[in-house]
């Protein structure tokens, strides 16, 4: 047997354990690919032993190239086999690492309410909404025009002073009732009309336990041929009864610059007249600048506190409280 055929053979055994242990100690997928290239690849370590098969006697050549085969074949063999148990040990280790322990105790997350100022304004909505009203709403910076001009409101009227009102540096300001929402709806909208109109309103005041500089207000507005007083009468009468109960209420004789003629109307809670709205026949005025014919039409208007009225049926103290997330407050609700 020449030298060089032995010499083949030696690489190629040589190759196959080395390429064999080699296999054995790979770790991941990667490394394992990186060894089949070193060794079956194009350039790899198997082509460099066979190029040397072109000097062997031809009739030597069969027997190192069956050699070669069961190397290559060898080799792949392990390659596969090695294959599958790095992919199955890599599943595993996700499957391990992924665990969910289902019996686990949970986090505990305290459930949210709707916060008492909320609910008074959902349940007077609720009301009006049942009686065929709409609910309206508009921005909360306002033009001249819309909360005091339109609503007949003089320019030496109190309620205008700087002292009163959040005048902007642009000369907006920041609405102090949701009037001039339904300003706003006049003029998109032919009568009749029954809408409601919620939101923020804003008024410069020192804030103490009965005032706030933010508060919320509630307002609504009927406009139709033929309504009388004893229509806002009866309105704010069913209103009130579904807010308080059947409480004696009473109306007084009031003024505001949007209705003409104007009342207050007044509750007796726990034996005390709590004055808890202000209402109206819809001013002429009014309705004329809104675009509406004072002669074909009447309305009538409502107004009140939404804060005012949560503190009276919940008996709070202090506005402030329903401002500051107090949760031992809030828990009461
Ligand atoms: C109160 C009194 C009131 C109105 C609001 C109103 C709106 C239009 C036309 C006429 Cl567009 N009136 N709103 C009328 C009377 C009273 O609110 O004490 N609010 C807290």
């Amino acid at each position: 047997m020449s030298t060089l055929l032995s010499n083949l053979e030696l690489q190629l055994t040589t190759l196959q354990s080395e390429a064999q242990s080699a296999i054995a100690a790979a770790a991941t997928l990667d490394a394992l690919e990186q060894l089949r290239v070193s060794y079956l690849g194009k350039k790899g370590e198997l082509s460099q032993i066979l190029k040397g098969m072109g000097k062997l006697e031809p009739g030597d050549r069969p027997h190192i190239g069956a050699i070669a085969n069961d190397v290559k074949e060898l080799v792949q063999t392990a390659l596969e086999q090695k294959k599958v148990d790095l992919q199955s040990a890599q599943i595993h280790a996700k499957l391990e690492s992924e665990t969910l322990d289902v019996t686990m105790p949970g986090i505990y997350m305290p459930q949210g309410r709707i916060h008492p100022l909320n609910a008074m304004m959902d349940r007077a909505l609720d009301i009006f909404v049942g009686l065929g009203y709409t609910v309206a709403d508009g921005p909360e910076m306002e033009t001249d025009y819309y909360n005091f001009e339109a609503l007949n409101t003089p320019p030496d009227h109190p309620a205008r002073d700087m002292q009163d009102t959040f005048y902007l540096p642009d000369g907006n300001l920041l609405r102090t009732h949701t009037s001039s929402v339904q300003i706003r709806y006049m003029e998109e909208n032919d009568p009749p009309i029954r809408i409601i109109a919620p939101g923020r309103c804003y008024r410069r005041d020192t804030e103490d336990a009965t005032h706030a500089a933010v508060f919320h207000q509630i307002e609504i507005l009927a406009i139709d041929e033929g309504l009388t007083f004893t229509d806002l009468k009866g309105t704010i009468e069913i209103f009130l009864e579904e807010m308080f109960g059947s409480v004696p209420i009473r109306f007084r004789a009031s003024y505001f610059p949007f209705t003409e003629p104007s009342a207050e109307v007044d509750v007796q809670w726990n034996g005390r007249w709590l004055e808890v709205l202000g209402c109206g026949m819809v001013d002429p005025n009014v309705l004329k600048i809104a675009g509406y014919d004072p002669e074909v039409y009447t309305g009538f208007a409502a107004g009140f506190g939404v804060e005012r009225f949560a503190m009276v049926l919940h008996q709070i103290d202090d506005i402030r409280r329903l401002y500051t997330s107090d949760l031992r407050f809030l828990n009461q609700f």
